[in-house]
């Protein structure tokens, strides 16, 4: 049997066993949709720092530049669909008492994908608001608006409702987020490189409150102890895991 396959029963026995499970995902579980990451060599950030274009200094400096940055992606992103990764997390969602999914990915293609129970921790790139948080807000699912748009109540520029370098998470969502992690029996982290924070810190806070951990990614990143990992493509790995847990649940209980 190999590693993988050995990684992949005994992450179907511990999700089981398990009363409550929370899973990370970042932009990795997004890849086979066709959505660049940030990091890869094909990284979003390519030529840019993401100092420069993902936080409130650089909009302000050059808002139509970032916007047309934030445009170009949501271009990208509407001609991706769900890959089996996303499927199967909705899958587990359906199989599973308690199952808690945080992302740091702003797609929505998890919620497209059938997950109703989504933690966006790094908020959405559909939502557009006020950039002088007059309160305005608005669900924009149009793309192709290169030119920078004006909130109506008060003439600010608008920006995307993502949360950027420097800015806080939103706190109701973080904190159920937290909660999720210090009170799972197995959490995963999947397609993700585990380098921005505070969302990296969920893994480390599961792992010191006993949770088992479980890493899916073709090139692992977590360094938390113990961990155990799942080396490959979440797109196949993930439906392999949920086949062989429902598999477990209709044959005889071992
Ligand atoms: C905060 C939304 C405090 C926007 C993002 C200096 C200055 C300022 C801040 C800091 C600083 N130093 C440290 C910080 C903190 C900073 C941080 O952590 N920086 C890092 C870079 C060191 N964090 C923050 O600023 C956070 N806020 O700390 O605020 C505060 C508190 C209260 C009040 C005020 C302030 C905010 C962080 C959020 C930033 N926003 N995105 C947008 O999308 O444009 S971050 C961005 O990175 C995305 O959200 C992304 O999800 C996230 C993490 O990246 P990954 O998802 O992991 O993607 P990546 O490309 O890196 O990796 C892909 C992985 O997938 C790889 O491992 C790869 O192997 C794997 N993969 C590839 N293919 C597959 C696969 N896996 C599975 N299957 C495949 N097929
Ligand atoms: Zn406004």
């Amino acid at each position: 049997m190999s590693e993988l396959s050995r990684g992949i029963s005994q992450l179907a026995e511990a999700l089981d066993g398990a009363q409550r499970v929370a899973a990370l995902t970042g932009a990795g579980v997004s890849a086979e949709s066709g959505v660049p990451t940030f990091r890869g060599d094909k990284g979003l950030w390519k030529g840019f720092e993401p100092q420069q274009l993902a936080t409130p200094g650089a909009f302000s400096r050059d808002p139509a530049m970032v916007w047309e940055w934030y445009d170009w992606r949501r271009g990208l992103i509407a001609a991706c669909e769900p890959n089996p990764g996303h499927r199967a997390l909705a899958r587990l969602e359906a199989e599973l008492a308690d199952f808690w999914l945080i992302t740091q990915n702003v797609d929505r293609l998890h919620q497209k994908g059938g997950s109703q129970r989504v933690l966006e921790v790094h908020g959405d790139i559909w939502t557009l608001r006020c950039f002088e948080e007059c309160g305005y807000q608005v669900l924009e699912e149009r793309t192709g608006i290169p030119e920078l748009q004006r909130c109506p109540d008060c003439g600010a520029p608008l920006r995307p409702g993502v949360v950027w370098f420097g800015e806080g998470l939103p706190e109701e969502t973080l904190h159920q987020a937290g909660l999720a992690a210090a009170t799972c029996q197995v959490f995963l982290v999947i397609g993700t490189s585990s380098v921005v924070y505070p969302a990296a810190g969920l893994a480390d806070l599961a792992a010191s409150r006993g949770a088992q951990v479980f890493e899916i990614n073709p090139d692992p990143a977590s360094r938390i102890r113990g961990v155990t990992v799942l080396q490959g493509p979440s797109g196949e790995v993930l439906p392999e895991v949920v086949a062989a847990l429902e598999a477990r649940r209709k044959g005889p209980r071992t």
